[in-house]
């Protein structure tokens, strides 16, 4: 059975007729439980109230610039029987943020120990976001950090200006009422006569991203987790409530680069969809897509966006859809050509040897119908090649304590760039260590027979440690191929050719495979690039070494 019930303001500590800077429902829409309904800003705290039921808003009964007391009623919500979740009085479960105690600035400068202000009930709550490092110049009201306990995620403003000379609390510490979170030097100068303690409560459950995990607001979100980059640069710090700022870390967004609108410089959710709604249309310039797929930007030189030219202008054309593989494969080709700092290396390998072994094994295989390619040599050389060299074999990845690290493979597949009439795909050999060259030969035939097709599946195509990218069969001489991500490097392979070679007295012929190899210089450097090459180059060259 629905009945309508009124969300109101909880206790705010001392506080009354505190301004709505920010009203985050409307009538019709669906609201959870601790959803943020609004922001309210005191001259000392600002804070989120989030609902305390989950249903339908019937009514708003604030707006922007209302002001509201403990009691006043915000929405009211009609909960249906079983999409209503229990509801708890406002005042029990929104658990806003009260003002802290001041901390008193020293008169003429002097270090000063900013603490966690009164948080309620809560305890050991665990810091879920850093915003300050050592040396940083910080401000009154600049925030320190984020606290999340299990009912609201709240922003410690700093109470003096100065410079931080001392973090007590990292990540993950568990801090309560009282507990030292910096030290600032302060000058006189410096610390105003200001005591205001501005903090923020959002519900936990809006503050969406999970503590460490969730990417900072930074313009480097991709490259630097939420764990190790300060939200803003110092110098740059914005002011925005907790839910704008998981909003933005949800989106990827860089709030120092958003303009705002709300009172007291504050960056309101409008400024934020407004700012992103720019980007996406191109109205705002500059903005890079950053490593994350999130917006990015101004930098002198950020990307500008895709020109829009009218080609009809300039004579006849025809439009034609992209097929669902160069989607796909073409946002990949993006995201690797922007963020992997990749370097092609070129090596010739002498392959005279090889190819007449081959051509041989053919003869004498010729009954069987079994065929061998170069590309299976290719296969088994780069599988040899990085049994020696492993950092071929890896992948770059985020470890669960945020740090950059390399998972290195045991075993070895390896994919192979497949040319079909709808683009690009890359069936894997599975564990071709363990295979021998013919039914290397023989799974690449099938597997490129059903790409061409259109029949590989999803398994088909993953779990590459490598790729081969052969353009043997159509000719070129050197290309660049682009580094398929997760993996660190490719092997482009073009048309053998003879050329002659000085072999001391005189030119002879030699059958020359050329090779480039593309590698993710975070990974691979190029002397050791270049031994992979240089040994691949042998072992197509001699195949004995394969054994050696
Ligand atoms: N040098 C000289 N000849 C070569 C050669 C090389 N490096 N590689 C292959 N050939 C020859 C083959 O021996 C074959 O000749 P025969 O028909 O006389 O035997 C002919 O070229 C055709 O070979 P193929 O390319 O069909 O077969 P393959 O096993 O070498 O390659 C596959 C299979 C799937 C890799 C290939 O067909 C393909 O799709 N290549 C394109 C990959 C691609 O598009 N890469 C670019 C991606 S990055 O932009």
């Amino acid at each position: 059975m629905s009945q309508i019930i009124e969300v109101k303001v909880p206790d705010i500590g001392d506080f009354s007729d505190v301004p709505v800077i920010d009203v985050f429902v409307k009538v019709g829409e669906s609201i959870k439980v601790d959803d943020a309904i609004a922001t309210l800003e005191s001259d000392k705290a600002t804070m989120d109230v989030p609902s305390t039921v989950e249903g339908v808003i019937k009514e708003v009964l604030v707006q922007l610039g209302s002001k509201v007391s403990e009691g006043a009623v915000l929405i009211k919500v009609e909960t249906g029987g079983a999409a209503a979740a229990a509801p708890a009085p406002a005042a029990e479960a929104a658990a806003p943020a009260p003002a802290a105690p001041v901390a008193a600035p020293a008169a003429g400068g002097g270090v000063i120990a900013v603490t966690v202000p009164d948080i309620g009930d809560f305890s050991d709550v665990p810091v879920i976001d850093l915003f300050v490092k050592v040396g940083d110049s910080i401000k009154v009201d600049d925030a320190i950090a984020t606290l999340e306990s299990d009912k609201a995620t709240m922003d410690v403003p700093s109470t003096v200006s100065g410079t931080v000379r001392e973090v007590l609390v990292q990540l993950g510490s568990k801090v309560s009422e009282g507990v030292v979170l910096i030290k600032v030097e302060t000058s006189a100068a410096a610390t105003p006569a200001s005591t205001a303690v501005p903090q923020a409560a959002v519900p936990a459950a809006a503050a969406a991203p999970a503590p460490v995990s969730a990417p900072a607001a930074t313009s480097t979100a991709a490259a630097a987790p939420a764990a190790l980059a300060p939200a803003l640069p110092p110098g740059s710090r914005v002011h925005a409530s907790p839910s704008v700022r998981a909003y933005a870390r949800e989106l990827g967004v860089d709030l120092s680069k958003v303009p705002a609108t709300g009172p007291k410089n504050r960056i309101v959710k409008e400024d934020l969809t407004k700012y992103v709604k720019g980007v996406m249309t191109g109205a705002i310039s500059g903005p890079a897509a950053s490593a994350t797929g999130g917006v990015t930007g101004g930098g002198v030189l950020d990307l500008l966006p895709w020109p829009k030219v009218d080609f009809s202008k300039f004579g006849e054309i025809e439009v034609k859809p992209l097929s669902r593989i160069k989607k796909i494969s073409g946002q990949n080709l993006s995201r690797n050509w922007v963020m992997i700092p990749a370097v092609t290396y070129h090596e010739d390998a002498d392959i005279t040897d090889l190819e007449a072994f081959r051509v041989q094994l053919n003869k004498e295989n010729e009954k069987s119908g079994n065929k061998l390619t170069m590309l299976a040599f290719l296969i088994k050389a780069c599988v040899r090649a990085m049994q020696r060299y492993p950092e071929f074999n890896a992948s770059l990845t985020t470890a669960e304590d945020g740090e950059a690290s390399l998972v290195l493979k045991k075993y070895f597949n390896i994919g192979f760039a497949a040319d079909t009439p709808n683009g690009l795909v890359v069936p894997v050999i599975k564990n071709a260590d363990k295979k021998g060259v013919f039914e290397i030969a023989r799974e690449t035939g099938e597997l490129a027979g059903q790409a061409r097709e259109g029949k590989l599946k999803p398994a088909d195509m993953s779990g590459a440690c490598f790729t081969i990218s052969s353009l043997g069969g159509i000719g070129g001489t050197y290309f660049a191929p682009i580094v398929n991500a997760p993996e660190v490097a490719i092997l482009g392979v073009n048309r053998s050719t003879l050329k002659p070679f000085w072999d001391g007295k005189q030119f002879v012929p030699r059958l020359i495979l050329p090779l480039s190899l593309t590698a993710d210089h975070r990974v691979i450097d190029g002397a050791l690039a270049t031994r992979f090459n240089v040994y691949v180059a042998e072992l197509l060259a001699d195949m004995r070494r394969m054994i050696v």
